[in-house]
């Protein structure tokens, strides 16, 4: 079996999405996530400039092989946009040798490990009361666990917080949105959203909540605490992860349990994290972490650590990212819990999924290869438009992180 045609589709039902297209000679096609949200279009240039030139005429199925290719062949390794656009392959030829061998994802990776992935979905409020009122309707769906963001008294807007309940979309305009940011004014606010929360919906639910890198390492270390009473499944990136060894501070300091790497891309931006049981639950995911294959690898080692995984699983991964991590999580023995933000029935309409969602749990389906495709027809009517993420400023003006 031999790679005969590679390309990539942009498309914007609502927001933006990269896609991996991989065609053989034997008529059988992949297909991968490959969408880095606001520098979409650096990862296009990657691929089709320079990775798709070395692919055609290759056995699909070497998966190891292509894998190490791309990663030690460029010399420049790591990075977002490189991981993100090995992610894309590594997905759809993954997807490839499930539909050759007639098996789901997870069937090559070793099996079932459970009957059902537990996720977590959003429920934000401009203000406490919002957001309480969000959780119950999380709770009347059927979620057995819940991130719980609210707007901060004094502050006009902040992370995780959005009209748009159900569908929140932080890339939000075609230049940076600047938002305005006060570390002293979430601290002081937070603790009132959980004791909330747990007075009106007691502790039988998981609830867990993301500081969106916005606190300094002693700052966590006392969010932690103040957060101890209501037993969070987990804080998340607390700190800025750059400097790993910040989360020893943390850990000092709080048995509130810590999740962190939605943004990271391999597996040493968390070696130092895991192998030292800094943290509880690891959250990068395939589309940023070079995909299926370099995922393992990171899983693998975090479970030596006692580390669970947490995949991010944000609205800008597409549903091919949600599939492919799906099937992980239904294999994967340290799984922890996975991310599910739902997209938008214009986004589902163009990515045809074979997942589905019931009592908290969602099921990967059993389709050959990953279970999700893209219909190129629809995805042509949806022109890429340039968007941007926010960027943070600290009430003087100084910039800070979003
Ligand atoms: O593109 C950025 C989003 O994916 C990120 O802000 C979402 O923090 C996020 C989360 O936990 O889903
Ligand atoms: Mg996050």
């Amino acid at each position: 079996m031999k790679i005969v045609n590679c390309k990539v589709i942009v498309t914007c039902p609502g927001r933006n999405f990269v896609t991996v297209k991989i065609e053989t000679d034997e008529g059988v096609y992949g297909i991968g996530d490959a969408t880095l949200n606001g520098r979409e279009l650096s990862v296009v240039s990657y691929l089709e400039d320079h990775l798709f030139p070395c692919l055609i005429g290759r056995d699909p199925q070497q998966i190891e092989d292509i894998w190490q290719y791309l990663y030690r062949g460029a010399y420049w390794r790591r990075g977002p946009v490189t991981m993100t656009a090995i992610a894309g392959i590594d997905t759809a030829l993954w997807d490839i040798k499930g539909k050759v061998a007639g098996l789901p994802l997870y069937e090559l990776l070793g099996g079932r490990s459970r009957d059902g992935v537990m996720v977590y979905g959003h429920a934000n409020g401009l203000d406490i009361e919002e957001t309480v009122d969000e959780v119950a309707k999380y709770i009347d769906l059927g979620y057995k666990a819940i991130r719980a963001q609210s707007g901060v008294p004094g502050i006009p807007s902040t992370y995780g917080v959005a009209k748009e309940k159900m569908y929140y979309e932080p890339a939000d305009a075609e230049l940076p949105t600047e938002n305005v940011w006060s570390t002293e004014k979430y601290m002081n606010h937070v603790p009132r959203l959980f004791d909330k929360l747990r007075e009106k919906f007691g502790f039988e639910h998981h609830l867990l909540h993301d500081a969106h890198h916005r606190l300094t390492p002693i700052q966590a270390a006392r969010v932690g605490k103040d957060l101890e009473p209501y037993r969070l499944f987990w804080l998340e990136d607390a700190v800025p992860a750059e400097n790993q060894e910040s989360f020893r501070l943390i850990r000092q300091h709080t048995t509130t349990p810590l999740a962190v790497g939605e943004i990271f891309n391999s597996i040493f931006d968390c070696q130092q994290l895991i192998t030292e049981q800094l943290i509880d639950y690891i959250r990068t995911t395939v589309v940023h972490a070079g995909g299926i294959t370099h995922l393992r690898r990171i899983a693998n080692l975090a479970d030596l650590y006692n580390v669970r995984t947490g995949s991010h699983g944000a609205t800008d991964l597409s549903p091919i990212c949600m599939g492919a991590a799906l099937h992980f999580d239904t294999w994967v023995p340290n799984f922890g819990i996975q991310e599910y933000m739902r997209h938008t029935e214009q986004t589902d309409d163009v990515f045809p999924h074979d997942y589905h969602f019931d009592k908290g749990y969602l099921h990967a389906g059993s389709a050959p290869g990953h279970g999700v495709d893209i219909d190129e027809k629809l995805a042509a009517k949806y022109p890429y438009r340039p968007a941007y993420l926010p960027v943070n400023r600290l009430e003087d003006g100084t910039m800070y992180n979003w």
